[in-house]
């Protein structure tokens, strides 16, 4: 054997040379590589998980599934794609949203140019070459004039400091890093910490397989039920008639979901008995959008929000038989949309069964994880395994994890120590030739995500083909630029009844974390328009250069 021992580690072969680096293989990091495919350039994406598809991937607990009707939360850029995927359900299940993701990848030739298992930890503009040098936890070294942040919104999980959680002798989990091969409950005493989204899908069944369940509820969630059922044959054959004219419909609202007629009346207009059989009609319907564009003024107007959370609270209390817990599922801190609006299949009906017990931890928090369970109050609940669905570092969590920065400027993460600043979401002053796809600042997670990501990744690819047609290298916004736009964000989050929540939106949910209204709830519509508006103009508010 020779002495000299040839390393084999990627940095030791030198930099992988690319025309655009992705950071991400999910459905955003997917659509980029096929985007930028079509403009003949080189680029390749590295993925943290051991599969495509981010949210996908990593969200297996019990339930998981869309809020968005599967019809619809589906990419628009192939036409026989779409005709020709068959959605069994009206909304779509993990695993299936994780076959099409598959699907898709396969179908256009994606694979080959994703590199999984991979974590980039950090990424470096060099003003003098123009180029961002990315390195990663294998080691490799990349290159390239272009990077693509396609890290998702909600894919940074985050377990609670609590004290004891290390020497709990049973099984934890948390939704978004959820065990491939699955969790089996049965007979087992669970503590479920958390019930926002996840939560509210998982504890109906895990409430089927445990022998007791216990739901520690911090902040009581809006969920109205999904009413999901087998796809209609016959609504997805008239879809599917009408998909290209949906999808342009789509465009025309503010959630990028199309089939739902804008309101035309304030809830406070009507009398109320009309108002009420309204919303018992969306009830009967299923979903979010639908019940929120009950009236015009929901999201807008407290007095008109308090019609529409009462009628849930008292749905609630219909359906709660304990009046107590009725009482603390019932929530009364926030107006109903403010938060994520959860659906649901049998949530509330759980809290009948004799196995389910709800502690409220908003009045005694959790003191600390013992061996055994959880303490909160003073009483000690005895579980065998503990499922935290204790969400996201949101929106800013994987963006803020890398360790992103210009020469000797500062971090990404330190220009944000008070709160994300964009422009239109899409890239960060003193940050050249870094796109962000549906970053902070941008419609993003308020929208049909999907829409949101091809929108953002249009303009992206127009935008490099603009800048090589005219032999640009270089692109960033104004400052000015991205202060008028931040300020934008917030003064269309203060116009509306967002801010009166603590939610994941505020960033409330991460002790520590800046409160600064991160989506943009300006709509998807009119959000698109700007953008355009804004490379029509030349790219007014960027500068390019050479
Ligand atoms: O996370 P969350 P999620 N002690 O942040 C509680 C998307 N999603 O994973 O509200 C006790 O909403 C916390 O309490 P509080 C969707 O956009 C979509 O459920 O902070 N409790 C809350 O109840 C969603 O909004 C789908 O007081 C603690 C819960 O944990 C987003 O992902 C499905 C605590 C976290 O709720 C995130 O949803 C699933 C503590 N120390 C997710 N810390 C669909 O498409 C936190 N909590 C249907």
């Amino acid at each position: 054997m020779s002495d000299v021992q040839e390393d084999l580690r990627p940095a030791a072969r030198g930099a992988v040379s690319l025309d655009v680096v992705v950071v991400g293989a999910g459905l955003a990091g997917l659509y980029a590589l096929y985007r930028l495919r079509k403009l003949g350039l080189k680029a390749r994406a590295f993925e943290a998980g051991s599969g495509v598809g981010g949210t996908w991937f990593w969200n297996r607990y019990p339930g998981a599934r869309c809020d968005v009707e599967s019809l619809e939360y589906s990419y628009a850029f192939d036409d026989d794609l779409q005709q020709e995927w068959h959605w069994p359900e009206r909304y779509g299940t993990q695993p299936e949203i994780l076959r099409y993701i598959n699907h898709v990848a396969d179908r256009f030739d994606l694979r080959k140019d994703v590199q999984l298992d991979t974590r980039v930890t950090s990424a470096e503009f060099d003003p003098a070459s123009g180029r961002w040098t990315l390195r990663t936890d294998r080691d490799d070294v990349i290159s390239a004039p272009f990077c693509i942040m396609a890290t998702g919104n909600l894919s940074t999980p985050r377990v609670p400091d609590f004290a004891g959680i290390h020497d709990f002798k049973g099984k934890w989990y948390h939704s978004g890093l959820w065990p491939h091969e699955g969790v089996d409950f049965t007979g087992l005493r669970v503590g479920v910490i958390g019930t926002g989204s996840s939560g509210v899908q998982m504890i109906p069944l895990i409430a089927q397989q445990a022998s007791q369940l216990y739901v520690f509820q911090r902040t009581a969630n809006f969920s109205l039920p999904a009413r999901n059922g087998e796809m209609d044959p016959e609504k997805e054959r008239t879809h599917k008639a009408e998909y290209p004219a949906r999808r342009a419909a789509a465009w025309e609202t503010p959630f990028a979901i199309a089939g739902h007629p804008a309101p035309t009346k304030s809830a406070l207009d009507v009398p109320e008995a009309e108002r009420n059989a309204q919303y018992e009609a969306k009830w009967a319907e299923g979903g979010s959008i639908s019940f929120l564009y009950s009236y015009t003024d929901l999201l807008v107007n407290k007095e008109a929000n308090d019609t529409a959370s009462e009628f849930v609270r008292n749905k609630i209390r219909g359906i709660v038989k304990d009046q107590r817990t009725a009482e603390l599922l019932a929530p009364k801190d926030h107006p109903i949309g403010t938060k994520r609006l959860c659906l649901d299949t049998n949530y509330y009906e759980t809290y009948n069964r004799d196995n389910v017990t709800l502690v409220d931890v908003r009045s005694a928090p959790i003191e600390r994880i013992t061996p055994t369970g959880v303490r909160t109050g003073g009483v000690d609940y005895e579980v065998d395994a503990i499922v935290f669905a204790t969400g996201f570092d949101a929106m800013t969590g994987a963006l803020r994890e890398i360790d992103i920065r210009t020469g000797n400027g500062p971090t990404l993460a330190e220009k944000w120590e008070y709160g994300p600043l964009t422009y239109l979401g899409l890239m960060v002053a003193g940050f050249p030739n870094m796109f962000i796809i549906t970053g902070p600042g941008s419609p993003s997670v308020k929208t049909q995500m999907i829409a949101a990501i091809q929108q953002h990744m249009d303009w992206i690819a127009d935008c490099l083909e603009t800048m090589r047609a005219k032999g640009m290298k270089r692109i960033e916004p104004r400052a000015e630029a991205e202060r008028d736009w931040v300020h934008h964000v917030n003064e269309v989050a203060d116009s509306t009844l967002y801010p009166l929540a603590n939610s994941w939106y505020l960033g409330s949910n991460i002790p520590g974390k800046p409160r600064v209204f991160m989506p943009y709830v300006g709509g998807f519509a009119g959000y698109a328009k700007r953008c355009a508006a804004v490379a029509e103009n030349g790219y007014e508010g960027f500068v390019m250069g050479r």
